[in-house]
């Protein structure tokens, strides 16, 4: 059965503006119903001093298990080529696996939802702007995430 797969898409590195919009577009056709949220400017949060981030997110349906997706996203950052460096330090693009229906998955290598996705405004304003009314598999509402989220800063790119 086909679930809405949402994928937080970032960058700090190169023309990321350039590279969040291809890689949204690469993203949607891995599956159909594809739509993609506007870009945001964000200041980066974790890790080194870094520039700031254009991230964005990408929702589409798909009756692929979450590792196969996850693989698909790997080769789109190889096609970016994104090598990996330092935990949160810059890159060129991340491809994070936010929701994937109302699953749960909790394994070494892949942990749905998101760990970090209640607390990041950068993933709430583009997840808000796709899906007002959604809420993550344990209730808690996009809305409400948001709005405590709202020190950070998220503006239009
Ligand atoms: N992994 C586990 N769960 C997932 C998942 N749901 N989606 C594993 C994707 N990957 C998942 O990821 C490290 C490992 O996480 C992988 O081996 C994968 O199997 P990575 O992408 O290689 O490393 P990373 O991204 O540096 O680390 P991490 O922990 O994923 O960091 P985050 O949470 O992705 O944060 N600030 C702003 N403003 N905007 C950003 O986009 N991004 C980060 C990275 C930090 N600060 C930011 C931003
Ligand atoms: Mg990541």
């Amino acid at each position: 059965m086909a679930v809405r797969v949402y994928v937080g898409v970032g960058s700090n590195l190169g023309d990321s503006g350039q590279v969040v919009s291809e890689a949204c577009q690469r993203v949607i056709h891995l599956g159909s119903e594809g739509r993609t949220s506007s870009l945001y400017r964000t200041a980066p949060r974790g890790g080194p001093p870094q520039p700031p981030y254009c991230n964005a997110v990408a929702v589409f349906s798909t009756a692929w298990t979450p590792f196969q997706v996850l693989g698909l996203l790997r080769r789109i950052e190889a096609h970016f080529g994104r090598a990996r460096r330092q935990r949160w330090g810059p890159r060129i693009l991340d491809l994070d696996l936010l929701l994937f229906g109302d699953r749960i998955v909790l394994h070494p290598r892949l942990t749905v939802p998101h760990p970090r996705l209640g607390e990041r405004r950068f993933v709430l304003e583009p997840l808000f702007e796709l899906s007002p009314d959604l809420a993550l598999p344990d209730g808690r509402t996009i809305r409400a995430l948001r709005e405590a989220a709202m020190d950070q800063e998220v503006i239009p790119w």
